[in-house]
């Protein structure tokens, strides 16, 4: 009888087993877009640009350089040269846990780090190619492994950028943009004509990213650059076995010929609302890699005004910080992230999780914003830099989150949440004590409040519930 019931308990376990298996077997494109879908609940990304350039940090030969992370190629260096930089480049005071504490407290939550740059000098133990960092400086550590070990200590998600279509170490990478080799190492490889991508490609790209996939723990994504040059087979092969050895794992559109999971912006914010997964990639301060010299730095305002419109039109804000040769932020880097993070310890649940309502936003004043009056930052980057009061949305269920943007005024009108589209329930403002007044008509819902003003950034977020 014992047995019997043993065999009953152990049949029903079986069952049991199937059924959740069974209701946790997803298809690989379910997975697929849970990815994507986590991916784009994160919003709010660091970008580094970390290598031997940083070291130079503006200068070449006592003077300020050309080109700021390609100086290598406008200053016309030869390799050797150029090379020359890494036997002093020693950063001692790199600490992971301090980037990525750091990179927590502004609200990310995940970090992209240049692996290996145009320059072709890669920021980790490379087992093919002694060009990097553990086999050239004096520093002889590996920066990325330091930095996986740290992520995966504070929970922050990591991701490598890989420059494809442009090497200046090797052989065999010509570029053809804006002119033919025009973006190539023609100082020690001057034969455009005489160069193979495949051969780079077998020789370099594909142990370089396996090793990437293989010996630094989980990677969330892999965000190439500058695939001009790659062919179809190629993108599909790299794009593949990212997939095969780290099944998580992301890819950008710079994988090359229309492959990959997201979209991505530089510089830019796109003027439409894209519910396609992008990510706008945006400088904190002029350039990508540090350069002493370069003294347009955002201001957090701006900052948490261009994370608010990149996130309403649903994207990604990956924000570039370029740290110095000895392995610190720039002071004007961690003093934004700083009031970034208090503005996110406030707001973040408007930030996290969110999608692009039915509108991205509205004009605060009636007054037209001409386009003269938005004011574009020429200077590498193509975003606006007005600081102009108006209003975005976005959208988390049933809750409308309504980002007043540099708001002044005691009063504000939000002319999209009229009375005759939506009926309105509770309106709070995230982060203060006062209670809302509100009211809704056919002209919108009107809220005012005693006026509240955080420490610097007057970005505020009224919580709209909806019946
Ligand atoms: O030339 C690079 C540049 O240095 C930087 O890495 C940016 C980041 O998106 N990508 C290339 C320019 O498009």
């Amino acid at each position: 009888m014992k047995d019997l019931r043993f065999k009953f308990l152990i049949g029903i376990a079986i069952c049991l087993i199937a059924f959740c298996s069974i209701g946790n077997a997803q298809t690989p494109a379910a997975t697929a877009d849970a990815q994507m879908q986590q991916w784009r609940d994160a919003k709010f990304g660091l970008f580094l640009h970390w290598g031997l350039y940083s070291q130079a940090a503006g200068d070449w030969k006592g003077k300020p350089y050309k080109g700021n992370e390609h100086f290598m190629i406008y200053e016309k260096l030869s390799l050797k040269e150029y090379g020359s930089l890494a036997k002093d480049f020693n950063p001692t005071s790199f600490d992971a846990g301090k980037w990525v504490k750091a990179a927590k407290q502004a609200g990310m939550k995940y970090i992209i780090i240049t692996s290996k740059h145009h320059d072709g000098f890669a920021m980790f133990n490379s087992h093919t190619n002694d060009y990097n960092i553990v086999k050239q400086t004096p520093f002889k550590r590996d920066p990325l492994k330091e930095l996986a070990d740290s992520c995966k200590a504070y929970g922050m998600k990591l991701g490598f950028y890989y420059s494809l279509g442009r090497d200046w170490e090797d052989p065999d990478v010509a570029t053809d943009w804006p002119t033919k080799g025009a973006r190539s190492n023609v100082v020690d490889y001057p034969n455009e004509d005489a160069k193979d991508f495949s051969k780079y490609f077998e020789r370099k790209v594909k142990p370089q990213v396996k090793q990437l996939l293989s010996e630094y723990g989980p990677v969330s994504v892999i965000w190439f650059d500058t695939p001009e040059r790659i062919s179809k087979p190629q993108s599909e092969e790299l794009y593949a076995m990212v997939k095969s050895l780290q099944p998580n794992c992301v890819v950008n559109n710079r994988v090359g010929n229309g492959l990959g999971d997201f979209k991505v912006s530089e510089q830019q914010i796109t003027d439409k609302t894209d519910n396609q997964p992008w990510e706008s990639c945006i400088t904190m301060s002029k350039g990508w890699g540090y350069n002493k010299h370069d003294t347009e730095w955002k201001s957090p305002e701006l900052i948490v005004r261009q994370l608010v419109e990149v996130v309403c039109k649903g994207g990604n804000l990956l924000l570039n910080i370029g740290p110095k040769g000895d392995g610190t932020f720039p002071p004007q880097a961690i003093e934004r992230l700083k009031a970034v993070g208090k503005w996110m310890n406030i707001n973040s649940e408007a930030i996290y999780g969110t999608r692009p309502w039915m509108v991205a936003g509205e004009q605060i004043s009636e007054v037209a914003l001409s386009s003269s009056a938005i004011k574009i930052d020429v200077d590498n980057d193509a975003t606006s830099t007005a600081i102009l009061p108006d209003i975005y949305f976005a959208a988390k269920g049933k809750v409308i989150y309504v980002f007043a943007r540099s708001w002044k005024e005691p009063a504000i009108n939000i002319k999209s949440i009229s009375a005759d589209k939506f009926t309105v329930v509770k309106v709070t403002l995230l982060g203060a004590k006062t209670a809302v007044k509100w009211e809704q008509n056919k002209n919108g819902l009107n809220c005012s409040v005693p006026f509240v003003l955080p420490d610097e950034i007057p970005v505020y977020v009224f919580k709209v519930q909806l019946k």
